[in-house]
């Protein structure tokens, strides 16, 4: 990774920005309009101090997910390579689950499908291959993102920086091993209040989901981390994020893996 612009009391006192933002739920202004030479390694910099925090509080490290790795995501944010960001415990909600609106800022929902690891996983080179050998299972999921930002506009540094808008995340239908599964033509039907938001294909996911996991793999070694086995892996949202406020009830409906639903109070 390229060297980091910030100094690192620069990128201590962003990770507590952040952090703060977070805490309040409280939108902040994008880093880059204060620091505009951050670059990508000086985000994940901010991110992995964010996480050391989280984690020093006592939150325990669940996995990974892959954020913007489909084209209608790449559109709708405005940025064109795929990130990563860090889920611990705190993040996580049953399936059904009422998810609380009042400790968020603006939160948006995406349908994605997330891996359950059985061994580690590493290297800047992890394939399509080893991804599919390395998984337990799969699952149909719901991340709900609140970038930390100020009308949810961000950069790549920025919203790396702020865990690429990860908030909570839903699991749900049932697992499935991904070789019993085509990961890559699975068809999902996205609903809020009973009303069909989008209607897509998991190949949208740069073209296969377990190719965004190895995506994530590549990047986690050059961040000097690995996938642990036992890890939740988000391979990023197949549709647009939508919109939710108290009130909404969304589901995501998957071929072959079932549902899963959330409402928001
Ligand atoms: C960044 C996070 C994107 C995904 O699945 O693409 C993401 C954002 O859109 O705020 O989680
Ligand atoms: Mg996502």
């Amino acid at each position: 990774m390229m060297a980091t612009s910030l100094s690192s009391s620069e990128i201590v006192g962003l990770a507590e920005r952040v952090d703060r933002a977070q805490q309040a739920s409280q939108p902040i202004t994008k880093l880059t309009d204060e620091f505009p030479a951050m670059n990508i390694a000086d985000g994940y910099a901010v991110q992995l101090e964010l996480r050391r925090r989280k984690l020093a509080r006592g939150e325990r490290s669940v996995g990974w997910k892959a954020g913007v790795t489909s084209r209608a995501k790449m559109v709708q944010v405005g940025v064109h390579a795929p990130t990563v960001g860090f889920l611990t415990n705190t993040m996580a909600r049953p399936e059904s689950s009422a998810v609380r609106t009042d400790d968020l800022v603006h939160p948006r929902v995406e349908c994605e499908i997330a891996f359950v690891t059985r061994q580690a996983l590493r290297g800047a080179h992890c394939t399509r291959e080893q991804v599919l050998a390395a998984t337990d299972f799969v699952l149909p999921a719901l991340e709900v993102i609140d970038s930390r930002y100020a009308g949810f506009k961000f950069d790549m540094p920025s919203v790396i920086a702020d865990n690429c808008s990860a908030a909570r995340y839903v699991t749900g239908g049932w697992p499935r091993s991904p070789l019993d599964v085509d990961l890559h033509a699975l068809g999902v039907v996205f609903e809020k209040n009973g009303e069909a938001e989008g209607l897509a294909a998991s190949a949208a996911v740069l073209g296969h989901p377990a190719d965004a996991v190895a995506m994530l793999v590549a990047v986690l070694t050059e961040l000097g981390e690995e996938l642990p086995a036992g890890s939740v892996v988000l391979s990023g949202g197949i549709t647009e994020a939508v919109v939710v406020q108290a009130g909404d009830h969304v589901s995501a409906r998957f071929q072959h893996l079932g549902s899963v639903s959330a409402k928001f109070v």
